[in-house]
């Protein structure tokens, strides 16, 4: 009995507030977002911000795990230094729980993108290139980059028609 006592406010006081500052749930409270919204989250997605999607800024991606992948790319000279929240990072943020994405461009392309990719590898989505936003007549404003260097096997045409750019959307089917 008085384990037992003890056992809920072992919960009470120490687990459920540990729980209660998961950066899941610290995510899912995202308000609306105040600056230009640069991605969208639709579909399947649990934390919603802006009636039933996840709308970003860009002082939102850049909250979600910043990372920095230094590579080439078959669209880019030499070696630039790309940066971006994680690609599973967002995906969690938005409380997605699917096996693939679709991620659409402004151009209207749309790749359908494996979630795995995202656990295999550091893909980010780039919204900075060498410190500077990555501009909509570049790449930008949203890319998604995968780190090409350090896994030369990811030159192949599959994740060169998963890299997509101009990036406006990922929808979770
Ligand atoms: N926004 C956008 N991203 C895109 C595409 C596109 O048309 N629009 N094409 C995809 C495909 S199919 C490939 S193979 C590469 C195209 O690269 P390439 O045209 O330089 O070969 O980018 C991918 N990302
Ligand atoms: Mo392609």
């Amino acid at each position: 009995m008085l384990l037992t006592r003890r056992c809920c406010y072992l919960f009470a006081f120490c687990l459920l507030p540990l729980w209660a500052l998961s950066p899941l749930t610290l995510a899912a409270s995202f308000p609306p977002p105040e600056g230009e919204v640069l991605l969208r989250l639709s579909g399947q997605i649990e934390h919603t911000n802006v009636g039933d999607e996840l709308h970003l800024d860009r002082a939102m991606l850049m909250s979600l795990a910043p990372t920095v992948i230094e590579t080439g790319t078959p669209w880019t000279e030499g070696v630039s230094r790309f940066k971006g929240p994680l690609a599973r990072a967002v995906l969690e943020a938005a409380g997605v729980n699917v096996e693939h994405v679709r991620v659409r461009a402004l151009d209207d392309f749309e790749a359908k993108v494996p979630v795995s990719d995202f656990h295999d590898y550091d893909v980010i989505l780039a919204i900075e290139r060498d410190g500077e936003p990555i501009a909509v007549r570049d790449l930008g404003p949203v890319f998604v980059l995968y780190p090409f260097d350090e896994h030369p096997e990811l030159l192949n045409e599959t994740i060169r028609f998963r890299s997509v750019w101009h990036v406006g959307t990922i929808h979770a089917p």
